[in-house]
Parts: structure tokens; C-alpha cells; sequence
């Protein structure tokens, strides 16, 4: 299959693909596939002013009406995982079966939420007062702005929008300007969703704005704009914050992580390998969630972290279109020379490295491949507290269980985490309140590749937000408290006397 044939199984247009100034390279060879229309900030007050019209008509569809879009839209997508998968591997440059990963995570959030969408439960309170009852109810909110990032083009837009469309939200999406392809692929699958939804969907119910950092400062700074949930680095999430924070508006932040994993003395050495290898180089380190330091028992320490310099040389590096590829491209030369500055850190800081560098330059000169690394260090050196958007993995070792989560817990972020361990006492202690600090906290598994039936998220400079599973959705619904007086007296609360 050529570039072309993706984007055209994708229907994207010649409009989209070369009518415009925003170029869009492939990480795969560095070429350039689509030079894309850009919006104005002129389009995205347009887009609000649609939306907020949108919002009107779709907070009067029932709830279970809304998840029948939902589902529809699961079903176009189930349809289309193949191609848009690949575009997704084409544009970001993750394996192609990561590339399907991704959709399938979308395909999955859309079954949630078409359940959820009869299940939007508020409760039933005891009033203090006779003849009076109290309950509270979700409504929807208002228009979900949702900011995405580069290595996950698809998946996110999807937890945030399956779940806005169903609490009654209509949803603008702002991706990352160096993956638009993907997300006018997606505007155009939720756009046959509509139209076999039927006519109570409002025009502008779900829209896309392609361009830069200005597009997504006009949904912060408009009071149209309910909720904005961002997914990116922390200084963008600052940013985000910042403008929101000056309206008061409701944000869902996920930003940067520096997830660690304790193995411990009694860990199945079998199965960390692979936990490791497949989170430290899955999406070549550039998921939030990727694995970025390991924390290891110094009785297994030199077991394993000599194994894994050994798996690592063997890795296939290449092309992610290609079956058999472990490790695609970076996205870029920018993340080629941030992963070179940390490694030179590491170094300075007293890390042996192993692997590391550029690969194949002589089949892809103009994109960025590199081998993975593993870097033995120390201590947890300042280099080690970054998080580096690139397939490094610091090796550290630690004699006492409480030492190594002090270690995990020590960075400024807090998505994921994990333990590999068979002693209960010790997964259920990292587990506990003394335990892992983080968003999530697994036992046996990696950090990456969370299932999207968990809340999804972290602390700390992670940003708090929560998305996906779980009670996620409640942010994206305003709560309303009802106290209703059924009786023919006018009782005060607190039992305060008060007579005219
Ligand atoms: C991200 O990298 O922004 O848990 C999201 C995971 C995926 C999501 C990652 N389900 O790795």
C-alpha cells in the first residue's frame, strides 16, 4: 500500500491533503504526505458559536438517545480499524498493532459509553426537614474542548468525546498539529455516524479545528467553552490551566508521567522482560504512560537488567508498517536530539549507557530511528526526575521495599506505576496509602496499556484529571442539588426560627 492508498482508504480528500499550508511529514521516512487546510481563529469562534447551538438542541436528547449515536459510531469504527489504524502508524509512526490498539481502545470506550448512557445515576438524599425530599441530578454541561497530542491521535479524542456526546456535550477537537490527518479521518467517521443518527443531532455536534497553539487559546478563553480536557506535556497543561483558571472553567488535564517499576526479589523474572521491553520501547517511549524507570531488588538486578541489554539488541527496529517491526521512528529530529541531550546527561551523571543512538540512517536518512536504551545509573540523578519522550529506561537498584517506592514516588509526576511481585504483603503495602503515589498502580503488569474501563489519569504534575472509565464522566456533567418541599410548612434548615 502507498501513503496515498492510506489516506484514500481513509477518504480523505485532495482538499484535505493538499489544499492547505499545514505540512505533515510521516515519522516513517520523513516525508512529507499532506499539506493540510489550517483554520482561523476566525473558524474556531465560528465553530463555538455552531457548538454552543448544538448544545441547545442535544441537552433536550434523552440520555439513551445520545448513546445510540455512540453506538453508531463504535460500529463505523469497528468498520474502518484496519484503515485507520494504519494511518495512525503512517502519521505518528507507532507499529502498526499499536496503531490498531489505539482504535480498538476507541471501539471500547464507545461500548462503555453507550451503556452508560442509561446509567447517568444521580442520588436520592435524607432531608433533615419533614415533608421534604432531596436528590441530585447530572445535566449536561456545555461544549468539550478537546486538546490532543501527537502519540495518541485517536484514542484519547474518543475517551473524552464518547463520553461528552452521551452526558449531552457537543465536543471540538483541537489535535496536535503534527497528526491533523488522523483526526479529519475521524471527523468524517463520526460524521456517517450522524448521518445514520438521524436528524435530532444538531449541525456542529462534533467538530474538528486544524492548526497551531492560537486555535486551542480561543476555546480556553471562551466562556463557550464548559470543559476543556487536555492530553499533553506539562508545560502545555500549565498553559491550559493558566487561561482556564482565569475564567474559572472546568478542566481535565493528563500531562506528563515518569513511570517506574519495583521488581522484587520474588518477581517472575519471565514475565517483567516482557512487561518491560513492550512498555519501555512500545510507541519507541513516547507514551505518557511508557516505562521510564526500573527500580530493582539488588539480589535480581544483575539477572536481569543484563538479559534486557541483551533483548534490546535484538530488537527489530523499522518500519511500523511492516509486520514484524518492534520499534517504529520517533516523531521527529526535535525528539531525536532531546533523547541524544538526555543521554549525554545521563552519562555526566555517572550512567553507563547501553544502546542508544540513531538507526538506519541509510534506509530512512531523513527520519529519526534509534536504537532503545537502557542506562545503568547510580543514583536518581536529576536526569532521571525528566521525563524524555523517547525510549529510555534508567536501571537503578534498591535494597528495601520502602526505599524503592520513596525512589518512585520522588519525581514530580504521577501517572503510572507498577510492582512485579509474588508476596502479597509486598504488592498490597505498594499498593496501600504508604504505597505508589500514582494514578495508577498495577501488580504484575507494566505501567502502559491501561484498559479503558479504569479511571485514567494521575497526580501530581500529571495534571489530576481523570478520563475513560470508571465515575470519569461526572466531569463532564454539572451536578445540581434539589431540595423539594412537599409539605404545607415552610421549615427552615439548621432549625433557625425566623418569623414575619
Ligand atoms: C497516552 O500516552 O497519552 O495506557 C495515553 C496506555 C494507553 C493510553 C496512553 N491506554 O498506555
Amino acid at each position: 500500500m502507498t501513503y496515498q492508498d492510506i489516506l484514500d482508504a481513509c477518504g480523505l480528500t485532495a482538499a484535505e491533503t493538499t489544499g492547505g499550508t499545514l505540512s505533515v511529514t510521516t515519522p516513517v521516512d520523513g516525508s512529507e504526505i499532506a499539506r493540510a487546510p489550517m483554520h482561523s481563529v476566525a473558524d474556531a469562534e465560528a465553530a463555538i458559536a455552531t457548538g454552543v447551538r448544538a448544545f441547545e438542541a442535544w441537552r433536550k436528547v434523552p440520555a439513551p438517545r445520545r448513546g445510540e449515536l455512540v453506538r453508531l459510531l463504535g460500529e463505523e469504527l469497528r468498520r474502518e480499524k484496519e484503515n485507520l489504524g494504519r494511518l495512525v502508524t503512517l502519521e505518528c509512526g507507532k507499529i502498526y498493532q499499536e496503531g490498531l490498539g489505539e482504535v480498538q481502545e476507541m471501539i471500547d470506550i464507545c461500548d462503555f459509553a453507550v451503556g452508560l448512557s442509561r446509567q447517568l445515576y444521580g442520588l436520592t438524599i435524607a432531608s433533615e426537614r419533614p415533608g421534604h425530599s432531596m436528590r441530585e441530578t447530572w445535566h449536561p454541561i456545555g461544549i468539550c474542548g478537546i486538546i490532543t497530542a501527537f502519540n495518541f491521535p485517536a484514542a484519547p479524542w474518543c475517551w473524552n468525546a464518547a463520553l461528552a456526546l452521551v452526558c449531552g456535550d457537543p465536543v471540538i477537537a483541537k489535535p496536535s498539529e503534527k497528526t491533523p490527518l488522523t483526526q479529519l479521518a475521524i471527523q468524517k467517521i463520526c460524521d456517517r455516524a450522524v448521518a445514520a443518527f438521524g436528524d435530532d443531532a444538531p449541525k456542529g455536534l462534533i467538530q474538528t479545528l486544524i492548526g497551531e497553539r492560537d486555535l486551542g487559546e480561543v476555546l480556553t478563553a471562551s466562556r463557550d467553552v464548559a470543559l476543556i480536557s487536555a492530553t499533553g506535556s506539562v508545560p502545555m497543561g500549565k498553559a491550559v490551566a493558566a487561561d482556564m483558571s482565569k475564567r474559572l472553567g472546568k478542566t481535565i488535564l493528563e500531562l506528563g508521567g515518569n513511570n517506574a517499576m519495583i521488581v522484587a526479589p520474588s518477581a517472575d523474572l519471565e514475565m517483567a522482560v516482557r512487561a518491560i521491553v513492550f512498555s519501555a520501547v512500545g510507541t519507541a517511549g513516547q507514551r505518557c504512560t511508557s516505562l521510564r524507570r526500573l527500580i530493582v531488588h539488588e539480589d535480581v538486578y544483575d539477572q536481569l537488567v543484563p538479559r534486557l541489554a541483551k533483548v534490546y539488541e535484538g530488537l527489530a527496529i523499522g518500519n511500523p508498517l511492516e509486520a514484524g517491526t518492534l520499534v517504529g521512528p520517533l516523531i521527529d529530529a526535535g525528539a531525536l536530539s532531546a533523547m541524544d541531550k538526555a543521554l549525554e546527561q545521563a552519562r555526566a551523571e555517572g550512567g553507563t549507557v547501553h544502546g542508544g543512538g540513531r538507526a538506519l540512517t541509510d534506509q530512512f536518512p531523513d527520519a529519526a530511528y534509534v536504537s532503545p536504551a537502557i542506562v545503568e545509573m547510580p543514583a536518581q540523578s536529576d536526569v532521571v526526575h525528566t521525563e524524555t519522550f523517547a525510549p529510555i529506561l534508567y536501571a537503578m537498584k534498591y535494597s528495601d521495599l520502602d526505599e524503592a517506592i520513596a525512589l518512585q514516588n520522588a519525581v514530580p509526576q504521577g501517572l503510572s506505576s507498577c510492582i512485579f511481585s509474588t508476596d502479597v504483603r509486598e504488592t498490597e503495602y505498594f499498593l496501600s496509602a504508604q504505597g505508589s503515589d500514582c494514578g495508577i498502580a498495577n501488580v504484575n503488569i507494566g505501567p502502559s496499556g491501561a484498559e479503558i474501563g479504569g479511571a485514567f489519569g494521575g497526580e501530581k504534575e500529571t495534571g489530576g484529571g481523570r478520563e475513560s472509565g470508571s465515575d470519569a464522566w461526572r466531569a463532564y456533567m454539572r451536578r445540581q442539588t434539589s431540595t423539594v418541599n412537599f409539605s404545607r410548612e415552610l421549615p427552615l434548615a439548621q432549625g433557625i426560627s425566623f418569623e414575619i
